[in-house]
């Protein structure tokens, strides 16, 4: 039982799965005031000048959330706007961090919405429209009190090694030629790789759990050729299944009684990729099991690696709302990104037996799709997998990865990225990242230059583009040096990434944090948002800006200075305080915190080629703790972890 946790009912909810350990009943909230308001409650608490509010995992603006309203109803909506309320997952976490500081998560599958000092309120006002529990988590920092969070919501999905390496990725590789066309491309630039995705158009006309035989006539015989390339497929998987007889799939689900019910007990149609489809009801175990075991296909043929997408889920239109897209307009109050809001009251689910209308536990939908994946997954690989899903909700962390959906190539949405990856590592989220060079729009060679020089500390690592935009993949653009640097950087940063990361999920930790995290009495670096921390011992800056010959950066103390130039790291002490530091594209410059080690390995051109054993040490610190394993075991610990010391 976790005292330093308490929990606080305001009426009934569907169970969301996201809390794991055991947490004892509190008397009376504290923090917050709480009214009932239609049939949920809303709840406030005053905020001090100097307070930051942290957390919202997938959300917009920046990593402190002051200023702004965020609304938790998972939207399929690529416009990435700094006000936008909405993207993919639900993450009602957040800390607020001042002479006060406590952890406040609000569990309800249900809408909410949380306006943070919201045109300057002064308060913390978050209405949730249905039943909720609060759980409120003590603790004598923000770290702290992150920390006993994410032990109370279970321990991270542990990715495999490869799963680390870079990827790529494109809405439009339609066959095995453009895939292999992709793979010679990187090998022939000298640039690793690890994996190519495959988006939608693999599959015979969007069904999932098929492949276009003409386009991939052997499946099986193609990923062990790829394989031998030391390069993995990973297949997408849409959440809606096509009305498709004959089908078995579709058959078996019909037949069953698996998918979610229309307003009148039917099975419900709802238009996505495939034309009409029906949802399999995930929030159901049998369900999630069936569905689960269908990956079979795809794993008989050696893969290993799946995205789940359009599991908000998305809805083009219904049975309900067929013939209205005509007036689509992103100002008509029922359309939101890609989907008529209405259309979320028009199904159903049932819930141990009860009928319960979608809206009210929409945000958990998206979840229990990847829960359903992983539990397949578990049952049919004997190993690790990779598995990264579009939508979510706390919880879902245990079962998969996020990447943070439809954004642009354009600078603001680099940014957004490094603000949301300590926002997504505080709700669980440890592995995720953005698609690198951005999805919508053409990316320039500076922005996708500067993009990966941040994504290689990331754990997802994918360049992902439109259909429609301009060729994306590294090897496309001129003056291949640079791309090869920065790939190359990632490939040998592998042995720290990876012991970082798995440490952090099994200690519940972040993986990347803000820098107040790390200097909470240092008061610049409290309000540092185009900083972060990466693991223990890494300091990144990444350039944000267009043009820009390099930045200034902060330290809050002295360091360890790294530039990697493609071929080297020279190092070099750098004073605590504000330095300008150049950064030409193609390199990149990070560094070392006082007292810290940074384990760097040798070249590869994948993770196949990797020994994360064989490492030089880098910083002045005395030692340092390795996660060291076979990168695909399940049975991991921290027996694994052993100690290097620097010589001399
Ligand atoms: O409606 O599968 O976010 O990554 O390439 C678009 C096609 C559907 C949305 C995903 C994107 C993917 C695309 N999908």
């Amino acid at each position: 039982m976790i005292t330093t946790i308490k929990k606080y009912s305001f009426g009934a909810h569907a169970p969301t799965g996201a809390v794991t350990a055991q947490v004892e009943e509190g008397d009376t909230l504290p923090y917050f005031s709480a009214q009932s308001e239609g049939r949920g409650t809303r709840f406030r608490c005053p905020l001090e000048k100097d307070d930051i509010v942290y957390g919202l995992g997938e959300t917009m603006r920046g990593i402190d959330k002051r200023g702004g309203r965020y609304v938790s109803f998972n939207t399929d909506n690529p416009h990435h706007k700094q006000d936008m309320p909405s993207l993919y997952g639900s993450h009602n976490f957040i800390v607020v961090d001042g002479k006060k500081t406590f952890g406040a998560f609000f569990d309800t599958p249900a809408r909410a919405v949380f306006e943070i000092d919201y045109g300057g309120s002064g308060e913390v006002n978050v209405l949730c429209e249905r039943g909720v529990t609060v759980y409120i988590v003590e603790g004598e920092s923000a770290h702290a009190v992150v920390r006993r969070f994410l032990r109370a919501v279970g321990r991270s999905y542990l990715p495999p090694l490869w799963a680390f390496g870079f990827g790529q990725s494109r809405w439009g590789y339609k066959d095995e030629r453009d895939i292999r066309r992709i793979a010679r491309g990187y090998a022939k630039a000298g640039m690793p790789l690890d994996y190519i995705c495959m988006d939608i158009d693999y599959m015979d006309r969007y069904i999932d759990f098929t492949v276009n035989k003409k386009r991939f006539p052997d499946l099986k015989a193609f990923v062990s050729e790829m394989k031998g390339k030391g390069v993995r497929l990973v297949p997408i998987v849409d959440a809606g299944i096509k009305v498709e007889p004959g089908d078995p799939v579709y058959e078996e689900g019909v037949q069953k009684g698996y998918f979610c019910k229309n307003i009148e007990g039917k099975d419900f149609c709802a238009a996505v990729w495939p034309g009409m489809t029906h949802f399999p009801d995930f929030l159901r175990p049998e369900v999630r099991a069936w569905f689960g075991r269908q990956y079979k296909v795809y794993t008989d043929a050696g893969i290993e690696g799946f995205w789940n997408d359009m599991n908000e889920p998305a809805i083009f239109y219904s049975e309900y709302t067929k013939g209205k897209t005509g007036e689509r307009s992103e100002g008509d109050p029922l359309y939101r990104g890609n989907t008529f809001l209405s259309d979320y009251r028009n199904f159903c689910h049932n819930i141990e037996g009860k009928e319960v209308n979608h809206w009210e536990v929409h945000n958990i939908f998206g979840a229990n799709m990847t829960r359903a994946s992983a539990e397949g997954l578990d049952a049919l690989l004997g190993g690790r997998y990779l598995l990264f899903s579009r939508s979510s909700y706390i919880g879902a962390h245990r079962y998969g990865g996020i990447w943070t959906g439809d954004n642009s190539s354009c600078w603001d949405h680099l940014r957004q990225n490094v603000r949301q990856m300590p926002s997504l590592n505080m709700c669980g989220f440890l592995y995720s990242g953005a698609d690198t060079g951005g999805f919508g729009g053409n990316a320039s060679r500076e922005l996708l230059l500067r993009w990966l020089a941040f994504s290689a500390f990331t754990p997802l690592f994918r360049d992902h583009a439109s259909k429609g935009t301009r060729p994306q993949e590294c090897f496309r653009f001129r003056g291949k040096k640079d791309f090869r640097s920065i790939l190359s950087l990632r490939y040998r940063l592998l042995p720290y990434i990876y012991s970082e990361f798995m440490k952090a999920a099994l200690s519940f930790d972040m993986y990347m944090q803000p820098l107040a995290f790390g200097y909470p009495q240092d008061s610049r670096a409290r309000r540092v948002e185009d900083e972060l921390l990466v693991g223990g011992s890494l300091l990144i800056a990444p350039v944000l800006e267009k043009g820009a010959k390099g930045r200034l950066v902060y330290l809050p103390e002295a360091m360890t200075e790294v530039r990697w130039d493609g071929a080297s790291f020279r190092t070099r002490q750098a004073a605590a305080g504000e330095h300008f530091v150049k950064v030409p594209l193609g390199e990149v410059v990070f560094y070392i915190r006082k007292g810290k080690l940074l384990p760097v390995g040798g070249a590869a051109m994948h993770t196949g080629e990797c020994d994360l054993s064989a490492v030089t040490l880098l910083g002045d610190g005395e030692e340092y703790e390795q996660y060291l394993d076979d990168g695909l075991t399940r049975s991991v610990s921290e027996g694994n972890i052993r100690l290097l010391r620097r010589l001399g």
